[in-house]
């Protein structure tokens, strides 16, 4: 559906600043004018997506603001990207960030945000930049999603990795190659050093096709028997496993899990010797994600952001277009179980384009203050969870599922992209499958303990891709 402004002003539909005729300039003034293309990407339940191109069509302005009015009270910015957001009523305001303050003649910028809508389809009538009503089309390409109440809803467009391709980070969010914000949900591997077992074609079609996880994260510890004890035969099963996650269409996290010791520049070297390894192997693979440290601890961010800096280098030079993920200070928690938050790495971020950044959780463990600093970094920086449990920090203990849910409902929102740990059958409360799931290959919901349960009905429900 594509409809122009000038049509739908036309037609009676309210025009912002105004009337529709652009402004003549004065002589001496500078020419004025420019153009929006508005595009609903994606829509579902309570919520949808939109991206804003705006082009300058007239002389170079600096410090600039787009306003446009929604048709129903309804309608909010939730998320919103390339530029500082803010709604008053039913009138969204997307004013310039500081690292585009000017767009010269010509010059486009590409907003996008998620917002919630309680109904009518969310077109604006109009929009205004710097006063200046814009010429421009509104299109939809997508019509609300019916709720559904089936648990295997397949992703629209096929797999997640057919979906989406190569992935980069656009603003605070993980893009796909059409540069739609997106969020991947999957599970996190158990250390492959002690459930390599449980990696095979029967589980992973199952959490391919029956979980419908959009991603698989290879735990690979460096310590306790890991890749330290046997560099080769990790890095070729980390291969292999991506190998597999990319042939069932699903992302691929390779996850050089450091723990003990907390600094991660103790295997500073093995990390580039496993990373320049593993990112030529892939570097044609486009599901791949590289997460460089689990969860540096007693540490500060400086020693974090300097191995950061020169890990993501040794990757680039062979897979050049990879997201990186970097971990956080105090076990991936932003700072805050370190006493810190998400501050140091605003003001001191990592020197690199294409980045994310890690943040855990356990629900039981780590509730509002966590939740809290999540919402707030979130509008500054990619985050991405690449591991959380549902039950406490070590990984056993009772489920707590109303935290889970409010972590999830957050995660949500705000498109954040998560894996949780783990699909094994270990003898703990955060694993997925009972124990004596692996060795009997019976992978379907009748082995599932109360986590593999409550997590497989968040993750299998119909991706907004
Ligand atoms: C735990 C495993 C447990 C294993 C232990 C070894 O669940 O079976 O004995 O590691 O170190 C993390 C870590 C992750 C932990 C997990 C639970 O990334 O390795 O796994 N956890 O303690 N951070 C917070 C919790």
């Amino acid at each position: 559906m594509k409809r122009s402004i000038a049509a739908l002003a036309a037609a009676g539909a309210t025009v912002l600043g105004g009337t529709a005729v652009l402004a003549m300039p004065e002589a001496s003034a500078a020419a004025q004018g420019c153009r929006v293309d508005y595009t609903v990407t994606n829509q579902w339940q309570g919520g949808f997506q939109a991206g804003v191109k705006v082009t300058n069509l007239g002389d170079a302005i600096t410090g600039w603001s787009l306003k446009f009015t929604f048709p129903d009270a309804g309608q909010k910015v939730a998320q919103g990207w390339n530029a500082t957001w803010s709604q008053s009523g039913t009138t969204a305001t997307a004013a310039s960030p500081d690292w585009n303050r000017t767009l010269g003649p010509g010059a486009v910028a590409d907003l996008g945000f998620t917002g919630t809508t309680t109904g009518a389809n969310p077109i604006p009538a109009s929009f205004a930049l710097n006063g200046v009503t814009c010429t421009g089309s509104t299109t939809t390409t997508t019509t609300p999603t019916t709720p559904t109440t089936s648990t295997t809803t397949p992703s629209p467009g096929g797999t997640p990795l057919a979906a989406n391709g190569q992935l980069h980070v656009c603003g605070v969010h993980l893009c796909n190659e059409a540069n739609r914000a997106i969020q991947l949900r999957g599970m996190s591997t158990h250390g492959l050093q002690w459930f390599d077992s449980c990696y095979h074609d029967a589980s992973l079609d199952a959490l391919a096709n029956d979980w419908h996880a959009d991603l698989l994260r290879i735990a690979m510890y460096v310590q306790e028997k890991g890749y330290e004890t046997n560099p080769a035969w990790f890095t070729d099963r980390v291969n292999s496993l991506v190998g597999e996650a990319e042939e069932r269409g699903m992302y691929a996290i390779v996850d050089f899990h450091t723990l003990t010791p907390g600094d991660p520049n103790y295997n500073l070297d093995r990390a580039k010797t496993f990373f320049a390894a593993v990112a030529a192997r892939n570097a044609s693979r486009k599901n791949v994600i590289y997460e460089i440290a689990n969860e540096p601890n007693g540490v500060s961010w400086g020693a974090i952001k300097s191995y950061a800096e020169q890990v993501i280098p040794v990757i680039r030079a062979a897979d050049p277009d990879a997201v990186v993920i970097v971990g956080t200070r105090g076990w991936s928690s932003l700072g805050v179980s370190d006493g810190s938050d998400e501050t140091e790495v605003v003001t001191n971020p990592v020197n690199a384009t294409n980045i994310m950044y890690t943040f855990h959780f356990y629900a039981a463990s780590h509730k509002d203050n966590y939740r809290a600093t999540v919402s707030r970094a979130a509008t500054k920086l990619p985050l991405f969870v690449t591991e959380f449990g549902t039950v406490t920090a070590t990984g056993g203990g009772t489920l707590d599922q109303s935290s889970t849910t409010a972590w999830l409902d957050l995660l949500d929102q705000l498109q954040i992209g998560y894996a949780n740990w783990t699909y094994s059958d270990a003898d703990e409360s955060s694993a997925a499958l009972q124990p004596g799931t692996c060795a009997g290959g019976d992978y379907g919901t009748g082995r599932l303990t109360a986590s593999g349960a409550l997590v497989r009905s968040r993750i299998s429900t119909a991706d907004h891709f």
